[in-house]
């Protein structure tokens, strides 16, 4: 059975941290349609949602992965950089309690799901402006020795790893090599994503099919073109939160 963590989103979202964009109002309403389509998507690949409350005093709280790593074996409690995201994750951790052994990342290390990559036994980390070394240097101690290898990667110019790079399938990454480098990720094969559409590198993965935004057209026609099957959500209105496809949900088998 495939589980999948997501939260409401908090009315004070039009308060989220930004980074690398600038500030425009959220539609609130708009973006919880767009969120329920997003679950709905899930739930079509056959996924049980455990939908969270909303937590109105925490504007980024529906962005649930950047609080938790789920694997098979494990889970891992992050300490997000951003410390007014710092709340978020004992609720996750509850949630998340029945399910998984849990660790927990501690200061100074602070590190954000949205910088953590895992293909296979190897779990990349991206060194952004919200993760850092002491935090890898944390994951490697509680990953390799159960037989992941933690690989640091250097990222700029957007918010995260994954705003960057996800897995399209198998062995193959969509890449903004712009922000990271695809020297960085050996034995790899790599779509790039359209030169105007530099958030396009971020999807989510199920089995054989991608949960990919409506936003970017080019890229999901060199997709189409790679043979990849996609599945198509609207996800422009948390765009403006800085937050993609990936950020809304923890994945995994139970
Ligand atoms: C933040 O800056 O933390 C949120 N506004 C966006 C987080 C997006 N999360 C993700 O890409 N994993």
């Amino acid at each position: 059975m495939r589980i999948a963590i997501t939260r409401q989103i908090s009315p004070a979202i039009n308060q989220c941290e930004l980074t690398h964009i600038a500030r425009e109002t959220i539609d609130y309403k708009r973006a919880c349609a767009q969120h329920k389509q997003y679950e709905d998507a899930l739930r079509s690949l056959g996924i049980d949602i455990i939908s969270l409350e909303a937590e109105p005093a925490l504007p980024d709280s529906v962005f649930v992965e950047d609080v938790a790593l789920v694997l098979d074996e494990c889970a891992i409690m992050l300490n997000p950089g951003a410390s007014s995201r710092r709340p978020e994750v004992a609720s996750v951790e509850k949630a998340l309690a029945p399910y998984r052994d849990v660790f927990r990342i501690r200061p100074p290390g602070t590190v954000d799901g949205g910088d953590i990559l895992r293909v296979g036994k190897t779990v990349y980390v991206g060194l952004s402006s919200r993760s850092t070394e002491n935090a890898i240097e944390q994951i490697k101690a509680i990953l390799e020795p159960r037989n992941y290898e933690v690989r640091a990667v250097n990222v700029t110019g957007c918010l995260h790893l994954k705003s960057a790079v996800t897995r399209v399938s198998e062995n193959t990454l969509l890449i903004n090599p712009g922000w990271v480098s695809k020297g960085d990720f050996p034995g790899m094969q790599f779509i790039e994503v359209d030169p105007a559409e530099p958030y396009a590198a971020n999807a989510v993965l199920v089995d054989g099919t991608l949960i990919y935004p409506s936003s970017f057209s080019k890229t999901r026609a060199k997709l189409e073109r790679a043979g990849i099957n996609m599945l198509i959500v609207d996800a422009d209105e948390l765009a403006k939160a800085e937050g993609a496809v990936t950020c809304c949900s923890l994945i995994f088998e139970f």
